[in-house]
């Protein structure tokens, strides 16, 4: 593991619409709180959200949680691949398809950066509602880099049905 000395804000963005997404979203924020050297800090509130994409399935569960965290990029996104696997995620869902549980790093820190693994900023963060408005909630003032500030670009996206739950 290279831990960093410093740590850093980090962003992850929570879905699923299959099973008790509720209460698999909730272990998984639980579980994220404690990654070696990684504090939680906040989450949003659950949202329900229609499907976005190309295949016809159920609505979505949608949260973001903050974290600091001295786990570089790579280490960090690890640990969300295994978190999946072990909240029950299978292995071969369909791009887009319906899951048990999909952990997505947003941002880290002012990272930016572009491999097969991980791209930073996530590139689907501008046009995502499930993603701005929980982001919205718990970091309005977030400047991302190379796309601009959490509410300047929530208030941009289309609302295309999205229900904050409690
Ligand atoms: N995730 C997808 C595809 N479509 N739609 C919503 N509303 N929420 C998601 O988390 C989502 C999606 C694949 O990761
Ligand atoms: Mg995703
Ligand atoms: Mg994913």
């Amino acid at each position: 593991m290279s831990q960093r000395v410093l740590w850093q804000p980090a962003y992850v963005g929570l879905g699923s619409n299959l099973g008790d997404s509720r209460s698999v979203l909730r272990r998984a924020i639980e579980a994220i709180g404690s990654f070696p050297d990684t504090r939680l800090i906040v989450s949003s509130s659950h949202y329900r959200t229609v499907p976005f994409g190309p295949v016809e399935q159920g609505a979505f569960i949608n949260a973001v949680a903050g974290v600091v965290t001295r786990q570089s990029p790579l280490d960090f996104l690890q640990a969300l691949r295994s978190l999946e696997r072990q909240l029950g995620r299978a292995e071969t869902r369909v791009r887009w398809g319906p899951r048990e549980i999909d952990l997505d790093l947003l941002v880290h820190g002012e990272e930016t950066l572009t491999t097969q693994e991980l791209t930073l900023p996530h590139v689907g963060i501008p046009e995502r509602d499930f993603v701005l408005y929980p982001l919205r909630d718990i970091a309005p003032q977030l400047h991302i880099p190379g796309m601009g500030k959490v509410a300047e670009l929530a208030a941009r996206v289309a609302d295309r049905g999205i229900e904050r739950l409690d």
